[in-house]
């Protein structure tokens, strides 16, 4: 008797150890390549909670999870292109603000551009902001046309001039909010169009440069440039701007150039939020003021090359960073900007069947 109670109670220590333990976790799905590593392992060493880390490279993996529920996903990172309609879906909480002292440091253009998406700011924060433009391999590029810079999406929409990058491999991500909004506004038509008719002529359009395109990938394209084994992608500032310091770590004679076209461009904002059902949703909290900190998201810019919502933290950004203008454009720039907003969950269907038409051709 005697025996089987101290086993019992041995038991219930570790099994009481073990949960304090299991309590202390956050389970955080973020984009591939958007964060300093240094960041998770500095938070836990500061919190003690540890961090369990999986990533993603489309806001259509995401949603599928959210909307299956029980991710057992404590932070996830929507673009605010989806935010509206997850929110409306039921699938995030609202954040208790009482526990994020450091969003005092967002900066509160970014914040507001997020109220079309957020209104009242309730479920989510910026993590980070950037554009979606033209990366390419300088010598390739220029072997192909010359001096001529690439400053218009006319060199790369227009079929007969993807053409002449194709044999050195082109890239475009797969990410149809990104790549119809700048093909509507190429033709001339509102980027944020959901009309079929305007839906149609830009697939039509993509069905022309598809003969071009080696691949659509979301996230590949960042060693495929630094490596040498493409020339050109229709990417994300950060990730272009990573492919060039990779690039350069390499000392592999590989430079990468990132341009936002002068006809303009997309700019998306990435934010910080919580499922509703959220195992962990103290440390959620914790974990998003921690990257609401001035010097952390100064560190995570300077490592991903994708400005952050944290306004106080800009002047602690490495100046090669704040100061490039493809990262962090100057108001003339951010005038040609344009944001877009996905389509009611309910009227998606067509617009998923458009872009595997584009991606496949059939
Ligand atoms: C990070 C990509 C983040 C921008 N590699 C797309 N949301």
């Amino acid at each position: 008797m005697k025996k089987t109670l101290t086993a019992l109670l041995l038991a219930s220590v570790a099994f009481a150890g073990s949960a304090t333990a299991a309590e202390r976790v956050v389970n955080v799905f973020n984009w591939s390549d958007y964060i300093d590593p240094k960041t998770l392992d500095d938070f836990t060493r500061e919190t003690g909670v540890k961090v369990v880390y999986d990533t993603y490279d489309s806001n259509e993996i995401l949603e599928t999870r959210l909307l299956a529920g029980s991710t057992g996903y404590d932070v996830v990172v929507p673009s605010a292109t989806f935010l509206a309609r997850e929110i409306a879906a039921g699938v995030l909480q609202p954040l208790d603000k009482a526990r994020l002292p450091n969003a005092k440091n967002l900066w509160p253009e970014i914040a507001e551009k997020l109220l079309r998406y957020d209104p009242g700011a309730q479920y989510a924060v910026d993590y980070m902001w950037y554009t979606t433009g033209v990366a390419y391999n300088t010598a390739k590029i220029r072997e192909r046309i010359g001096d001529k810079p690439i400053t218009s999406w006319e060199q790369v929409l227009k079929p007969e001039n993807l053409k002449k990058f194709a044999d050195c491999g082109v890239y475009m991500l797969d990410s149809p909010e990104d790549i119809f909004s700048i093909t509507l506004n190429y033709l001339k038509l509102n980027p944020n169009s959901k009309s079929p008719e305007d839906i149609k002529r830009a697939e039509e359009h993509l069905a022309g440069l598809r003969r071009y395109v080696k691949k659509f990938h979301s996230s590949e394209y960042i060693n495929a440039l630094a490596n040498g084994d493409i020339c050109l992608a229709i990417g994300w500032s950060g990730d272009s701007f990573q492919a060039r310091a990779r690039a350069r770590e390499a000392e592999n004679g590989v430079d990468i150039a990132y341009v936002i076209p002068q006809e303009g461009t997309l700019i998306t904002l990435d934010t910080l939020a919580i499922p509703k059902d959220a195992p962990h949703k103290e440390e959620a909290h914790l974990f998003i003021d921690y990257l609401m900190r001035p010097e952390v998201a100064a560190r995570n810019t300077d490592s991903t090359r994708f400005a952050n919502g944290v306004g106080a933290s800009r002047s602690l950004v490495d100046p090669s960073i704040a100061g490039n203008n493809g990262i962090y454009p100057g108001e003339t720039i951010m005038k040609r900007l344009f944001a877009v907003t996905a389509p009611d969950i309910a009227a998606q269907r067509p617009f998923t069947r458009a872009w595997t038409r584009v991606k496949t051709g059939r």
